[in-house]
């Protein structure tokens, strides 16, 4: 049996909506709409446009539809921002980017009046001063949330405009640090504690359930039977991602590499240890009950922000291809920076650039001060292969496992220095590809739910295999990325 759905995935910079047709030997992905996407600055705050992602969303079903048969329908995004509805079901105020300086310092004082340790034990999830616990600590006595019914994560107020449905899926869910990891339910207590109000927060569905068929309004708006439904799939783009990763088995370590790289392993159960906290890994839920236990790294934003500031200032020659070529023949190591500190987490702005901010890490850090676009690319990815080299490392130390290859899935697998100075960072195989592994999980997930033969993960992996070339990077000796480590402190 074939079946086709709709994937949709959802980026910080742009929307795809891919048609996937899973065969009895082959899974194939074509990209038939694709929109730009990005935070809106309204009154010195960063939001989401998030009608405009819905009819975005709606004009790619319809294309999907126009073009074959549509059996199902699954929405990936990034994790953590969410809506809040109030009793009529209606969208109150904004949405907001978890860019936005409004949790600043919101996370310090959650740990001073929790503990990080408590904070550690029931949810397992790295502290970045974004989640969606500190969002909400920061619209505490807000007109928006003092109002609200009910909270939805991205995916599911997109899954809740095309069918009614009110839920949160469960790899999207445990992002939020609003979610008791060992208990697998909303962290009710903690949010009590917080004064936080934790009657918003929805029932949790598991990925591969339905959400249920399409509004008849909107069916035939995008112009197919009221009986399509909608699957809930791994909704976080990484927990997508990773289904996607084409591992044949064993221990392997991956990268999803986007705008940000999350970089870790798959497991069969949270590691919840002291060591883990203190090294600040994440514990959030794959699909098949697996934990994807990682790092959050600040990933290729930093560069594609810098490329941003660069042509807003019209410097000549910083096209990304050119540059990265140029970086590969730039000296190694000269200049390596702590790549997640969190300066570089707001975008470029004219007043605040983000080469400068880089820039200003080297020198604060003793390093040789890059100034020419070229300098600071290397500078980009060399820290970036620092950083992975820490972190798949610490990760396998912390879990008690020893990865044979990390996989590097994502836009950014197409970025052959990265990939290269990865392994060599490693000390491992790099098997880079495929690009769009998130929609690839997306179709595959749904397509088990809607009666494909794909008993589990490994089946899920072996048809991706099957069905995607990956390249394979051999790691090089000669540099000494230990001393590197060492210099980000
Ligand atoms: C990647 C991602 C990360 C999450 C970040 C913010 O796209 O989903 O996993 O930490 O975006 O939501």
């Amino acid at each position: 049996m074939t079946v086709r759905v709709a994937a949709v995935d959802l980026g910080a910079t742009s929307g795809r909506v891919m048609s996937g047709r899973i065969g009895a030997d082959r899974v194939e992905i074509n990209e038939l709409h694709r929109f730009p996407n990005g935070a809106v600055r309204a009154r010195g705050s960063l939001f989401w446009d998030v009608l405009g992602i819905h009819r975005e969303t709606l004009a790619g079903i319809r294309e999907v539809a126009r073009t074959g048969p549509l059996h199902g329908i699954g929405i990936d995004s990034w994790a953590i921002d969410y809506g809040l509805l109030d009793r009529d079901g209606l969208l109150l105020g904004q949405v907001f980017s978890h860019r936005d300086a409004r949790v600043d310092g919101i996370a310090e004082k959650v740990v001073a009046e929790i503990g990080a340790p408590a904070l550690y034990a029931t949810t397992g999830i790295q502290q970045l001063p974004f989640n969606t616990l500190y969002q909400l600590v920061a619209a505490r006595g807000t007109a928006a949330l003092e109002s609200a019914e009910t909270l939805l994560l991205l995916p599911d107020l997109l899954g809740y405009w095309l069918t009614g449905a009110v839920g949160a899926e469960r790899t999207n869910a445990s992002t939020t640090q609003l979610y008791d990891v060992r208990a697998g339910a909303w962290a009710v207590d903690l949010c009590r504690d917080l004064g936080l109000p934790w009657g918003i927060l929805p029932p949790l569905r598991d990925p591969g359930s339905l959400l249920g068929p399409l509004l008849p309004e909107v069916a035939r708006e995008v112009g197919v039977g009221a009986d399509v439904p909608v699957v809930a799939v791994g909704s976080h783009d990484t927990a997508s991602a990773v289904v996607g990763v084409p591992a044949s088995g064993g221990d392997f370590a991956y990268i999803s590499s986007g705008t940000w790289s999350l970089v870790g392993l798959e497991l069969d159960a949270p590691v919840l240890t002291e060591a883990a906290r203190e090294a600040d890994f994440t514990n959030e839920l794959g699909v098949d009950g697996t934990v994807r236990f990682l790092k959050n790294v600040m990933g290729l934003w930093v560069l594609s922000e810098s490329l941003r500031s660069w042509s807003e200032r019209r410097y000549a020659d910083v096209e990304l291809r050119s540059l990265i070529a140029a970086a590969a023949e730039f000296a190694p190591l000269r200049t390596v920076v702590d790549i997640n500190d969190p300066r570089l987490l707001a975008p470029s702005t004219a007043a605040d650039p983000m080469p400068e901010r880089i820039a200003a890490l080297a020198a604060e850090a003793g390093e040789t001060v890059p100034h020419s676009p070229v300098a600071i690319t290397r500078c980009i990815v060399d820290s970036l292969a620092v950083a992975y080299r820490r972190h798949v490392r610490t990760a396998a130390t912390l879990a008690g496992t020893s990865p044979e290859v990390v996989h590097v899935v994502g836009g950014g697998s197409q970025n052959e220095l990265l990939c290269q100075l990865t392994a060599d960072a490693c000390g491992l195989p790099v098997l880079a590809g495929p690009v769009e592994a998130a929609a690839l999980g997306n179709v595959l997930v749904q397509g088990r739910a809607l009666g494909a033969d794909l008993p589990d993960l490994s089946a899920m992996r072996d048809l991706v295999r099957r069905s995607y070339d990956v390249r394979r990077f051999e790691p090089r000796d000669g540099t000494d990325w230990a001393a590197a480590e060492r210099r980000v402190g």
